[in-house]
């Protein structure tokens, strides 16, 4: 797990042995994600120093993230220019976990199934959408849900100072990620409607922040600065279309795939302050703000459908047809963020973890995140980057093993391109690599993932134990169904497949194999 050492490098969590506590702790679940804790850790003093870890007050969630930041800087420096950073909240549910303390609720209730954390996240991407990492990153529990009508909360929402609402999480990871922007790259901040509060323009705009918004509502304008329109809606509806682009909707439950011709309209405008009341008013600012408003509208949609309308608010400058496409493909990367959610929910399962603490809970999913970031940005560089050399995302060990489970040989010396590596994982995960079939999509490259590190463990120990190099032989490995060696069992039977066997008794099956075969019983015991 190189990766793992370099990512954590400079942790540090006032305690020494701490430190490399944490590192080893990730090392063990990023190779076995989806797997419960003691499945990850292999045994009981692994397992139980991981539940310290995560017991532990000095393994705080800013010091767990610390180091990641900084390896994220580095990429975006590496990487240079425009970064888009995606911002966005995903609710985490432990309603099934009764026992569970200090959590709140994650619906418009108090009910007991909608129990859980929030987590809001400032992840950066590059603009073709390879994900750079975390920069910045709050996990909390809501407070009770109060029982009240429905004016009753439109007045307590009106009247509360912005610091004191829950959307406060966007700007707090704006200051976060302004903050943080290294000379030569420049941050965009993309965020869904959700993001659409006056407060949110006038901070982003006082901190020189770059943004670009999907409009929530339409709006007041001052008029004389916005060619006499009274609304936003005016405003581009009246705007001349720059010209039309095809774009392709991707299909969801309720609505089928399809491809959509929408008409690009730019107008810059000055948005009003809104109206406030009580405590609200005195702390809101009435300055108006300027943005360039783009909007991308579908006039004529197939029958029975929803006219496509997107329509994104920015302040960075929008001069043409190619500059206000490029903004409309930015704010699509968007999705980046989901999909990032997806892997860690149903990729590593983290909703299932079972620690009992909101306190316990939030440090595992802070280490979580780091090893989604890390599984999906080693994947999407593989699309961007195909014909790089697959060395710098996978280690030596990793690219062995995806050569001894695909092609049933150890790798030639000549390194397989990214591309190469990552159709070899998806593979594995039961990807079919026919020419309809495309390039693997991330949950086929996460189940290629899971069974990879079986092969990687097996194969430190079966190379630890001399067996890869010696008359043992790789084909002799390749045939080794672990379970044939039980209790009480002398021969090992040759079989074809190493699949289909849940890690831990795969080890230890493993290790019986190994102690059986050469008699060094110690051998495995770093496995
Ligand atoms: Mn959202």
């Amino acid at each position: 797990m190189e990766w793992v050492c370099a990512e954590f490098v400079g942790a540090d969590l006032s305690d020494k042995r701490l430190d490399r506590r944490l590192i080893k702790t990730a090392a063990q679940l990023a190779s076995s994600p989806g797997s419960p804790i003691n499945e990850a850790c292999g045994d009981w003093a692994g397992t139980q120093a991981a539940y310290r870890l995560f017991d532990n007050g000095k393994a705080s969630p800013q010091a767990i993230l610390a180091p990641h930041i900084q390896a994220t800087v580095k990429r975006m420096l590496a990487v240079g220019g425009p970064v888009l950073v995606m911002q966005d909240t995903v609710f985490f549910n432990y309603g099934h976990h009764p026992k569970t303390k200090g959590i709140g609720p994650i619906g418009n209730s108090n009910g007991e199934n909608e129990r859980g954390l929030i987590m809001h996240n400032a992840l950066a991407f590059t603009p073709a959408g390879v994900p750079l990492g975390l920069l910045s990153q709050k996990i909390w529990s809501r407070r009770e849900v109060p029982e009240e009508g429905h004016q009753e909360t439109i007045e307590r929402l009106q009247c509360t100072p912005i610091e004191e609402k829950e959307s406060s999480k966007w700007l707090h990871a704006l200051r976060e990620t302004v903050a943080l922007e290294p000379r030569g790259v420049q941050f965009i901040t993309v965020a869904d409607r959700e993001s659409d509060f006056f407060e949110f323009l006038t901070q982003a705009t006082e901190q020189r922040a770059r943004f670009l918004i999907r409009a929530r509502t339409d709006r007041l304008l001052v008029p004389e600065e916005s060619e006499g329109f009274e609304s936003i809606l005016d405003a581009y509806a009246s705007a001349n279309a720059l010209g039309s682009l095809t774009v392709q909707i991707p299909g969801n439950g309720k609505r089928k795939a399809r491809t959509a011709q929408v008409q690009v309209r730019v107008a810059p405008v000055t948005i009003k302050a809104p109206q406030r009341r009580g405590a609200a008013k005195a702390s809101g600012s009435t300055e108006p703000i300027r943005v360039q408003v783009i909007a991308a509208t579908e006039s004529n949609p197939p029958e029975g459908q929803e006219a496509i309308s997107w329509v994104l608010l920015t302040n960075l400058p929008v001069p043409d047809f190619d500059s206000a496409v490029r903004k409309v493909q930015w704010y699509a990367r968007r999705w980046g963020i989901e999909t990032w959610h997806k892997v860690l929910k149903s990729g590593c399962k983290v909703e299932d973890c079972l620690l009992e603490t909101a306190k316990r809970l939030t440090r595992y999913l802070t280490l979580f995140s780091i090893i989604g970031v890390r599984l999906m940005h080693v994947a999407y560089l593989a699309r961007v980057q195909p014909d790089l050399p697959a060395t710098e995302v996978f280690s030596a060990q990793e690219i062995e093993a995806l050569h001894v489970r695909v092609h049933h040989a150890l790798p030639p010396a000549k390194s397989p391109s990214r591309r190469e590596a990552v159709r070899m994982l998806g593979s594995l995960g039961g990807h079919l690599g026919r020419k309809c079939d495309g390039e693997p999509g991330m949950t086929v490259i996460w189940r290629g993932w899971i069974s990879l590190y079986e092969t990687v463990i097996a194969l430190r120990a079966a190379r630890e134990a001399g067996m890869i190099d010696s008359s043992w032989g790789l084909s002799d490995f390749l045939c080794v169904e672990p379970y044939t060696a039980r209790e009480g069992e002398e021969q090992v039977w040759p079989r074809k497949t190493i699949r289909g066997f849940r890690r831990s008794c795969w080890i230890s099956c493993w290790r019986d194999v190994i102690r059986r075969r050469c008699s060094i019983p110690a051998v495995c015991s770093g496995i």
